[in-house]
């Protein structure tokens, strides 16, 4: 009888352990969920022709949206042409999917503070924070 009450005690434990090993992962998500995520925004958002890319008005008409930020980038004259140079890895003339991607990944890299491949959302905060600061 003994055996049997140990058996339930540490069937209970197992049971009482499990919710917390699970929050012990880190609540964060991963590069390739940030990436789809983020492409797929961009998409959601700009792509007002629904041809699955960004054309450079579409990428434009963002900019124009952000008034603050398009204004601080006006400072430097020929920003949004380095900007878009460096995007369109393939110049064809349009951001696709992928490319959209690889620009989330570069955006992926400088919030992983740890470099752990995976964003917090305090790590989020953070760089919302110094967005913030940057305007
Ligand atoms: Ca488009
Ligand atoms: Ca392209």
């Amino acid at each position: 009888m003994k055996t049997f009450t140990t058996l339930v005690a540490a069937t209970a434990i197992a049971a009482c352990a499990l919710p917390a090993l699970a929050q012990t992962k880190p609540a964060g998500q991963p590069l390739a969920a940030f990436q789809a995520d983020r492409a797929g925004q961009m998409l959601a958002k700009l792509d007002a022709n629904k041809d699955g890319k960004l054309s450079k008005t579409e990428f434009e008409a963002m900019r124009q949206k952000k008034p603050d930020a398009a204004k601080a980038q006006g400072a430097k004259a020929g920003r949004g042409e380095r900007l878009w140079g460096r995007l369109d890895a393939d110049k064809d003339g349009f951001l696709s999917r992928t490319e959209l991607q690889a620009m989330a990944g570069k955006r992926f890299k400088r919030m992983d503070a740890d470099g752990d491949g995976v964003l917090t959302s305090a790590e989020r905060q953070a760089a919302a924070g110094k967005a913030k600061a940057a305007m």
